[in-house]
């Protein structure tokens, strides 16, 4: 029994089967079945870079550094939050988190918010996609006693 050869085939057949789950549905027309599983389809998505958080608290907008935002490239953000009468937050705490709901796998990179630009702006950090399709943008914001969520839909060719 050669343990080596049979490891090296045991991680050649989980790489096949990740790279047919995660890669499979770019190219392909969904099925649906998998229509049914997914929550929303990319078409109707609401993809507006401008909202309302999701209790109120804040309206925020993300608009990327790089246009047109391009493939496996680390580039950065600017997130503007707002009161809902338009007064700048400062002093914001912004968490980031998301990914391809579709795939169940969140960023390649670890995107931060690292600096606090003035005028409610924040930069965010270490942004890439690494595929074509439906991206969310999560952001998790605490300013002063108000804390809120908010999710972007991103839907990248
Ligand atoms: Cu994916």
């Amino acid at each position: 029994m050669n343990y080596h050869r049979l490891i090296f085939i045991a991680s050649l057949i989980l790489l096949v089967a990740f790279l047919t789950a995660c890669g499979g549905e770019s190219d392909a027309e969904p099925t649906s079945e998998m229509a049914d599983m997914a929550m929303d389809s990319p078409d109707e998505l609401d993809t507006s870079t401008e909202k309302m958080s999701e209790a109120g608290a804040f309206n925020v907008t993300v608009s990327s550094n790089t246009d047109p935002v391009e493939l496996n490239e680390i580039h950065s953000w600017t997130i503007h939050v707002e009161t809902p009468d338009g007064a700048a937050v400062e002093g914001a705490e912004i968490a980031v988190d998301g990914g391809m709901p579709e795939h169940n796998h969140g960023f390649p990179t670890t995107p931060e918010v690292t600096e606090e630009l003035g005028d409610g702006d924040y930069l965010l950090e270490g942004v890439k996609f690494s595929m074509a399709g439906w991206w969310e943008l999560k952001l998790a914001i605490t300013a002063g006693d108000q804390s809120d969520n908010i999710t972007f839909n991103l839907v990248l060719e």
